[in-house]
């Protein structure tokens, strides 16, 4: 009779075993589409209570680094932030602006889920500019900033709102405020031209080489910039397509698919300089930049940017409602 290993055969049935079992979990994951998927409850997010973190920015006026107004607005920051987190880190700075003028700056972290290793980081830009160099009437006077500045910022604060009333996301998230963003050179302005960066982002700089925790880094980030725009188009921007491109699709997918395909445009635009490039290139983090574009126009932005007509007669609540519920989707499935 043939010599037969029974402890072969046993290692044998038990791996066949082993391999079914994971080909039933493998179905599992990824159920055929007529099964229905086990529903995450994703927040309702309220384009009513953006608008009104927006409302609430401006009336402090413009946001002007080293004037009273930018310092007032920082602590409404830091305290709304901290309704909905004990985690919010105030990241105080110097910097020189383009005209060598000293700058008191604050970047403001809020974190949630701060054990998690795998993180999220949502940001937006909560300075103003000091002028509106676009217009043609008072181009000295600094703009209110209602879309540049407030908008990103009062989607942010409705997810955080949200993230602090419905506890049932996985991922950590870091909400981040940065400053410092619009003070560059003005248009028009013909010295000046060897300021690095043109002098824009110096709170994403700072931030990208100072991180507020040693060793921070996240899976993603995604940026907010002039997201609250009537009729505003998100175009897929070249830099963040280059840098996080199935961050893009996920969005994008996402956005059309909750109705929202007029705002999210699935056509490549033009890098744009902005908080995100310094964040993908000096800190490591593959961020995207969901920022207003208008091919139409010269600059590439609404025809209102950089200009005193950047008030609230521009902000529409589906636009604030289009970014915010696409992103805040995002957060829960993740
Ligand atoms: C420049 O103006 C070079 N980039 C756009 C960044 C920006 C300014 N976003 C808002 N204001
Ligand atoms: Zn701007």
């Amino acid at each position: 009779m043939r010599f037969v290993n029974w402890g072969i055969v046993l290692l044998v049935m038990i791996a066949v075993l082993v391999a079914c079992d994971s080909d039933k979990k493998a179905e599992n994951k990824h159920p055929p589409e007529n099964e229905k998927q086990p529903e995450i409850a994703i927040p309702d997010f309220s384009a009513d209570s953006a608008y009104h973190f927006i409302e609430k920015q401006i009336s402090f006026g413009p946001r002007v680094p080293n004037r009273p107004a930018h310092k007032a607005c920082a602590a409404y920051l830091v305290e709304t932030l901290s309704n909905y987190t004990p985690q919010v880190i105030e990241q105080n700075f110097e910097s020189t602006a383009y005209d060598g003028t000293n700058l008191s700056l604050k970047n403001i972290i809020a974190s949630f889920n701060p054990d998690k290793s795998k993180r999220v980081l949502l940001a937006a830009h909560w300075d103003t500019r000091p002028f509106a160099d676009n217009d043609s009437i008072d181009t000295d006077r600094p703009i209110i900033g209602a879309n540049d500045g407030g908008s990103g910022v009062g989607v942010l604060l409705e997810i955080a709102r949200q993230l602090h009333l419905n506890t049932n996301f996985d991922v950590g998230v870091d909400i981040i405020l940065f400053d410092g963003e619009d003070y560059g050179v003005p248009a028009n302005e013909k010295g000046f031209r060897n300021v690095p960066y043109g002098g824009f982002c110096l709170g994403s700089q700072y931030w990208s080489k100072n991180k507020h925790v040693p060793n921070y880094s996240a899976y993603y980030g995604i940026l907010l910039d002039m997201v609250g725009a009537r009729g505003a188009k998100f175009y897929q921007e070249g830099l963040s397509m280059n840098s996080a491109p199935s961050v893009v699709r996920k969005v994008w997918d996402y956005g059309q698919s909750l109705g929202y395909g007029d705002y999210f445009i699935s056509q490549k635009s033009e890098e744009i300089l902005d908080d995100h490039k310094f964040v993908n290139q000096w800190a490591n983090i593959p961020m995207i930049d969901i920022i207003e574009y208008d091919p139409s126009t010269k600059n590439y932005f609404g025809k209102y940017w950089h200009t005193h007509q950047d008030n609230m007669d521009l902000i529409d609540k589906n636009t604030l409602k289009a970014v915010g519920q696409t992103v805040l989707k995002l957060v829960y499935m993740e």
